[in-house]
């Protein structure tokens, strides 16, 4: 009997090892093929391939201008978009150049900042006909052929220009002033839709104030230095005649107040200074009380570019024109504004 009890003992701890071993799963190996099977898989997948976007800067002529270079790069790199970038050196034809090459290297897609408003058409039908979509950032085109391009990103100029009269329409009693006021423009590139508008913007306000009067209106070409030069020779011609000076953008306005400065006048009391940008610069000088406001116009448009860039690709519909939105500075709002200004 026991040994009856010992042989079935034996039979069934060996039906429980075979039964454990029949169930136990082969060990799976983990390590060894996970690898195997992604490197597979990206052997067969489509390699993701990396837009490629030329873009054509107007040149480096503005603290605004270097903050929107610093803005297309940065958002570029952030995409995952291949760059390729050609300052224009406010030149028309350094602009033009890089197109052709951008053409040439079958980019896939191309952006610039157009100096100008004229003289586009000829290398924007050699894009269309080579099929790579071009996007305007900035400034617009002066086109008949609207085809040309797919969007126009960027700022309303006229707009700006209107903000700028009304506010010192608004603010010109408290400053001071008379029913007649004299007002010296400094004007942005020739030729440039920033400059076309914001002139047009600013008279069309003006209509509404008989007494105020644009004696003179010159190109400082956006840079600080020729709106110093600008305003050291209004300075010396008509001194105590200038009541406003309206610079179509603060580099202009920070140059001219260094003139203003050396021909011993209090800029921001004896002339009211009104820009364009509201870049940090500019809050600086109306902290200081030498500028008396500040139009926004906002030169952080390479989020919104990268964005256009890769929905065209993909066949997306786009705006023809995407606004960006913007406020108005006075030298009040500046010292609480600073902290938070990005350019
Ligand atoms: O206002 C000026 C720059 O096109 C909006 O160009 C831009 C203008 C900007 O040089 O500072």
């Amino acid at each position: 009997m026991k040994k009856m009890s010992r042989a079935i003992a034996l039979f069934v701890s060996l039906l429980l090892v075979f039964s454990l071993a029949a169930c136990a799963k082969p060990q799976p190996a983990a390590t060894q093929t996970e690898p195997t099977q992604s490197t597979a898989a990206e052997n067969t997948a489509p390699a993701e391939k990396k837009i490629v976007l030329g873009f054509a800067q107007v040149g480096a002529e503005s603290e605004w201008r270097t903050a929107n270079t610093k803005s297309i790069q940065e958002e570029a790199a952030k995409a995952g978009i291949e760059l390729k970038f050609v300052d224009g050196q406010q030149k028309q034809e350094v602009q033009i150049k890089a197109i052709r090459s951008f053409i040439a290297q079958k980019v896939d897609v191309i952006a610039f900042s157009p100096k100008v408003e004229t003289g586009w058409d000829t290398v924007l039908q050699e894009a269309k006909a080579a099929g790579i979509p071009v996007i305007l950032t900035d400034r617009a085109v002066d086109t008949k052929d609207e085809s040309l391009y797919v969007t126009f990103i960027g700022s309303d100029f006229v707009e700006e220009g209107r903000r700028a009269a009304n506010w010192l329409g608004e603010n010109a009693a408290r400053l001071g002033l008379k029913e007649n006021i004299n007002i010296f423009e400094l004007q942005g590139t020739v030729g440039s839709a920033p400059a076309i508008d914001r002139k047009t913007g600013f008279e069309e306000v003006m209509k509404k104030y008989p007494g105020w009067k644009i004696v003179k209106s010159q190109t400082g070409n956006f840079t600080r230095a020729e709106g110093k030069q600008v305003m050291e020779s209004w300075l010396k011609s008509d001194k105590d005649n200038i009541d406003v000076l309206y610079a179509h953008n603060d580099d202009m306005a920070l140059g001219a107040i260094q003139a203003i400065e050396e021909a011993g006048l209090v800029p921001g009391k004896d002339i009211i200074i009104i820009s364009i940008d509201a870049v940090k610069g500019a809050f600086e000088a109306m902290i200081a009380g030498k500028l008396n406001c500040s139009v926004e116009c906002s030169p952080l448009l390479g989020a919104q570019l990268m964005q256009i860039a890769k929905d065209v690709l993909a066949g997306k519909p786009v705006e023809k024109r995407i606004v960006t939105n913007e406020g108005v500075f006075p030298a009040e709002t500046a010292a609480k504004e600073l902290p938070n200004r990005q350019y």
